[in-house]
């Protein structure tokens, strides 16, 4: 059987900008909470490198932009730096930066490749997080303001415009579970940064349509279809808890404008509601976006707690649901995280169905694989695995269309192997492989794949 898509897909991939710029003290840039993380705690990371050692997009974006051409990309998404572009988070901006990006983004057009910009992924500038990051209710002011200087400076060329990238990541890795900076552990100040990440988008989605930009503004999350353990109560209210904090949390004021009363009636119930304003709720039903960007990795597999919770304990996710593991689930066994490919097909189908079926793309899908260099045939990585899990996936994603889902277009995770926030360069993602000391780039079998898939608009 053919997999044909749709007319126009979008076909092509997504980064970041503090995963490929590198030189992340020069061009004006000041420290984001990473650099600083990677500067002061090594201890955490003794065998990895920070955010300075990357693919060096900032000094080899034309030939890096070259190489998404031949890779038959009709759009790419990157995110801005605001610690580039405003150094001081508030203050000036820096034109070494809006050089760089209009660079960028003008390539980008030159080459018929529409820039998808990503305004936030993860990299707060130290100046804010120093002001209390987005537990600050400041930075949302701060972070409107650094939107409006982006939409007015390339508005003019940039169409398609997503606020944050995988807003729950600081909040889990930050205030939940202990992996990403601040490293707090409190639900209260999670949600609190989550609230405020949320009046935040709102803000900026709120200054787009008052500028009367051209083109449309979304989001990107990170949907993880939330699956019970059995169909037993018990287990189906775990994996809707889990659905309404992991999930819902972002996906309703985006596309609802509000929030889930059962979300709001379960935080009430543990005394867990950030400090709300009075306006509060008109902002976020102003925060309703045109274009949805979902990120599937991984689904959730939950289950219903079989201890009962220490009263005295502060509270956590953990009270209402168990992650589990299912017995029999196919994992990527170069990463540990599990392979459903339907999952990708549930989230459309859920999106058409509860949510009138937005227009949303797949803006990040991949996978990734520890030392990737043992599969290198005659100097190229024959990466057959990534072709099969693509491919997979994609047949999930084609049935999800015909069945009638607005799904515009797919975004591998990622272009290049590149930099992670935990893992360094660990787990490789690329169509392209880097060699980090020569910066080599070399077109791995799947990017020969990917690049026949998008010239034929699908695949046998
Ligand atoms: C997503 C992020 C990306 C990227 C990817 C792979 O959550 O948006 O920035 O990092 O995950 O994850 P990792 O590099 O941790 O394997």
């Amino acid at each position: 059987m053919k997999y044909v898509f749709p007319e126009h897909f979008w076909w092509g991939s997504a980064s970041s900008a503090l995963q490929t710029e590198g030189d992340s003290r020069q061009g004006g840039k000041s420290p984001t909470i990473w650099d600083n993380w990677y500067a002061n705690e090594p201890w955490r990371f003794h065998q990895q490198v920070g955010p300075q050692e990357t693919s060096t997009f900032y000094r080899n974006w034309r030939q890096d932009i070259a190489l998404l051409k031949q890779l038959n990309h009709n759009s790419f998404r990157t995110s801005l730096s605001w610690s580039r572009l405003i150094p001081d988070g508030t203050g000036e901006v820096n034109p070494q930066a809006v050089a760089f990006y209009n660079n960028v983004i003008d390539e980008l057009l030159a080459q018929g490749i529409k820039p998808f910009i990503t305004l936030f992924h993860f990299d707060m500038p130290m100046a804010m997080q120093e002001k209390g990051g987005w537990e600050n209710r400041d930075v949302v002011a701060a972070f409107s303001r650094y939107a409006q200087v982006c939409f007015e400076l390339f508005g003019d060329r940039v169409m398609h415009w997503f606020t944050f990238n995988e807003p729950i990541v600081p909040v889990e890795g930050g205030y939940l579970y202990d992996f990403h900076y601040p490293n707090v552990v409190d639900f209260k100040r999670a949600a609190t940064v989550a609230y405020h990440t949320v009046l935040a988008h709102a803000s900026a989605v709120q200054a787009f349509r008052a500028g009367l930009y051209a083109g449309e503004i979304g989001i990107v999350l990170n949907l993880t279809p939330s699956y019970p353990r059995s169909q037993n109560p018990a287990d189906v209210s775990a994996a809707h808890h889990a659905d309404l904090l992991f999930n819902r949390s972002f996906l309703d004021p985006v596309l609802r404008g509000e929030y889930p009363a059962d979300l709001v009636a379960l935080l009430k119930t543990w005394d867990q509601l950030p400090a709300c304003r009075p306006g509060d709720r008109a902002l976020i039903a102003e925060g309703k976006i045109d274009l949805l960007g979902v990120n599937y990795y991984q689904p959730r597999r939950v289950k219903c707690r079989d201890s009962a919770v220490n009263p005295l304990a502060p509270f956590m996710p953990e009270w209402l649901f168990e992650n589990y593991e299912m017995p029999g689930r196919k994992m990527n066994p170069y990463r540990g995280w599990e392979i459903y490919e339907p999952g990708i097909y549930d989230i459309l189908t859920n999106l058409r169905v509860n949510y009138d079926n937005p227009r949303c793309f797949i803006s990040e899908n991949g996978m990734g694989v520890e030392n990737e260099q043992r599969f290198a045939e005659n100097g190229q990585i024959n990466d057959r695995y990534r072709i099969e899990f693509v491919s997979e996936h994609l047949k999930w994603l084609h049935k999800g269309i015909s069945e009638g889902s607005n799904c515009l277009g797919y975004h591998m995770w990622t272009f290049i192997d590149n930099w992670s926030w935990c893992n360094g360069y660990k787990n490789r993602y690329g169509l392209v492989q880097l060699d980090l000391a020569s910066q080599q780039r070399t077109v791995k079998k799947s990017g020969e794949w990917f690049a026949a898939t998008a010239a034929d608009n699908g695949f046998n």
